[in-house]
């Protein structure tokens, strides 16, 4: 019988990847999704017809608990969060209902389901409900040590990060309490053309095919100097599956080892098409944060070492790839009038 699985976020861009990852290993996927119509359903519309939906929301407990007694999954995916990191300093407290009480609400709908308490504690693995949550690496922010591994500590720069350490502590609790097999991924940036154009690597693949058709002339940018650790999500979400499908629930850092400052995002993407990033950037000091996280590099050799997954895309490709999405995306927005229906999903 097929495995079901429960994503939350499906409408993201984690979420699309993911259950076309799952569907492809015979998976029965159901896509949580909220509010009465969601636009944003659009972003799956492709898989319409292999995706089951069910309503709920992460600010809502009974709603999750309703869905994880009708799905019934043997895998939970909790994607679904509010993701940009300077929307939490505007809206500190809906960030942290939804990216840290929401996770608890979902280990709680899953407990509940199950039938776990404190005297009864889940004792193997085998028949429980499996839990993925998508932590980050915004919750080591100004991070004592470079690269960071799953025992690095903590120091979020952001509510949104703040946020995210919370729902990866509950859980770790969870498990530690209460047996549940829940694993926490501790994801570093990854983009692709799905990705939203509010984060800069979007942002920069999508003013740059513009420049080139002759739409626009100067992109924004805040900070150049920050570094990341870039890699692409159609990778990460076969790192999602696997660590859920281990013998026993844990944390697993994921990222590609390398990094590389907004300055080389930008360099890069201009460059493969020929134009010079310096005719055409500028800086908007609106748009450097309150407190930045200057640099992220991530240490995966365990999720390597004991997944046995490994990256397949490099941040050149990664960067091209969504220079080269984003001139057929501009291309069709000009004849759809609408980003999103022209978007490449
Ligand atoms: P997106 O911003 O693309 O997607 C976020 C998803 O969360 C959307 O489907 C959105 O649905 C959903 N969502 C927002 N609020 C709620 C709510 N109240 N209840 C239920 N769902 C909600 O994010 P990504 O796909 O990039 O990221 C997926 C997850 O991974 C997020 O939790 C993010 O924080 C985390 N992460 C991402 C990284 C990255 O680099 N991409 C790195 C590390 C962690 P709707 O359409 O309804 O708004
Ligand atoms: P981040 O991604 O905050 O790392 O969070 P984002 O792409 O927004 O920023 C990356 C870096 O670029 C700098 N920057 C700009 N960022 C944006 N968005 N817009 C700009 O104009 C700009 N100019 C410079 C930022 O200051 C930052 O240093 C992402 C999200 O997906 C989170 O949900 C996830 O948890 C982390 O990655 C890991």
């Amino acid at each position: 019988m097929s495995k079901r699985a429960l994503i939350t976020g499906i409408t993201g861009q984690d979420g699309s990847y993911l259950a076309e990852h799952l569907l492809a290993q015979g998976y029965r996927v159901f896509g949580l999704t909220r509010g009465q119509s969601n636009p944003r359903k659009v972003r799956v519309s492709r898989l319409a017809s292999e995706l089951e939906f069910v309503d709920g929301d992460l600010m809502d407990q009974g709603s999750l608990v309703s869905a994880v007694d009708s799905v019934q999954p043997d895998e939970v995916y909790n994607l679904g969060a509010i993701s940009f990191v300077p929307m939490s300093w505007q809206q500190a407290e809906l960030v942290t209902e939804v990216n840290a009480a929401g996770v608890l609400r979902m280990l709680e709908a899953i407990r509940i389901v199950s039938g776990l308490s404190p005297n009864r504690a889940a004792q193997t693995a085998s028949g429980q409900i499996r839990f993925y949550q998508a932590s980050s690496s915004e919750m080591f922010g100004k991070a004592a040590e470079t690269p960071q591994r799953e025992t690095t500590l903590f120091h979020p720069r952001s509510p949104y990060g703040a946020a995210k350490a919370y729902g990866h502590y509950i859980t770790r609790n969870y498990r530690e309490s209460f047996g549940m097999y829940a694993v926490s991924g501790m994801l570093f940036n990854h983009e692709s053309p799905r990705r939203g154009s509010e984060f800069v690597t979007r942002k920069i693949t999508l003013a740059v095919a513009r420049i080139k058709l002759g739409l626009q002339d100067t992109l924004a940018l805040g900070n150049l100097d920050a570094l990341r650790d870039w890699g692409f999500a159609g990778d990460y979400v076969r790192a999602m599956h696997l660590m859920l499908q281990q013998p026993d629930g844990d944390d697993y850092v994921i990222g590609t080892g390398e990094m590389h400052s907004v300055r080389e995002a930008v360099e890069v993407a201009f460059d493969h098409v020929d134009l010079d990033w310096r005719d055409h950037v500028v800086i908007d000091q609106d748009l450097v944060r309150p407190a930045e996280v200057e640099i992220l590099c991530a240490d995966s050799s365990k999720a390597q070492e004991t997944l046995g997954w490994k990256p397949e895309v490099d941040f050149g490709g990664l960067m091209r790839m969504m220079v080269d999405s984003d001139l057929e995306c501009v291309a069709r927005e000009e004849e759809y009038g609408d980003l999103m229906a022209a978007a490449n999903w």
